[in-house]
């Protein structure tokens, strides 16, 4: 799936328009989609910063907005991502607009398999790294399971968690279809060309 190499992922703790502009030049840098993601605050803020990112990403750009169906028909999103405790995936298929994607967000081997079985189109798999955005969730996953997820299913299987430039090379041997990352993106100085050294190293690298 061509969106899903390297995905940005957006932050919680920066105001809107800096989001914005950080996933313009991240995408002009080679960002092949974004999640939209916002667990804290009011709904009309995330409201609100979906249409500024459509606005400024333009109508065709594939935007994925995380756990929120509404959200993600406002604004043309391509695809909802669900966490990993979801309510059964068959309902929302059935509601679901034609090539619209569901993604789900795996914790475990076992998860991934879930999702797999219910129907996803994709999932996010990890932490792979120790990362602060997801201490919650325990002990990172690591390399070794991820290749094997990758290795056992059948649908494509989007790395996420702690990557950055230093062990994004490791990632890609897993043969994982991409990664999706908040930090090294979000906060870098330059994230146009911080997205362009991720996205070229991981297409050099034959993958995708
Ligand atoms: N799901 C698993 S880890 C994570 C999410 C949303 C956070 C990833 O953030 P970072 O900064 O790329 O480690």
């Amino acid at each position: 799936m061509e969106i899903l190499p390297l995905l940005f992922v957006t932050p919680e703790d920066l105001p809107a328009k800096v989001i914005v502009s950080r996933v313009q030049e991240a995408v002009s840098g080679g960002v092949s989609a974004v999640v939209l993601r916002r667990k804290n605050g009011p709904v009309r803020d995330f409201l609100d910063l979906g249409y500024l990112l459509r606005d400024s990403l333009g109508e065709e750009f594939p935007i994925i907005v995380n756990t929120r169906l509404d959200m993600a028909l406002s604004i043309h999103a391509i695809g909802l991502h669900l966490p990993e405790d979801h309510i059964p995936m068959d309902v929302i298929r059935k509601k679901k607009p034609d090539n619209f994607l569901l993604g789900v967000s795996c914790h475990s081997r076992e998860s991934v398999m879930r999702a797999q079985a219910e129907g996803a189109d994709y999932v996010f798999f990890g932490p792979v790294f120790e990362t602060p955005s997801k201490l919650a969730y325990g002990p990172p996953q690591g390399l070794k399971l991820l290749e094997q997820v990758v290795a056992e299913a059948e649908i494509p299987v989007v790395a996420i968690g702690g990557i950055h430039q230093g062990n994004i090379e490791s990632v890609r041997k897993t043969g994982a279809s991409g990664v999706a990352m908040i930090g090294d993106l979000a906060y870098s100085a330059d994230p146009k060309a911080k997205a362009f050294s991720l996205r070229g190293g991981w297409t050099r690298g034959g993958s995708v």
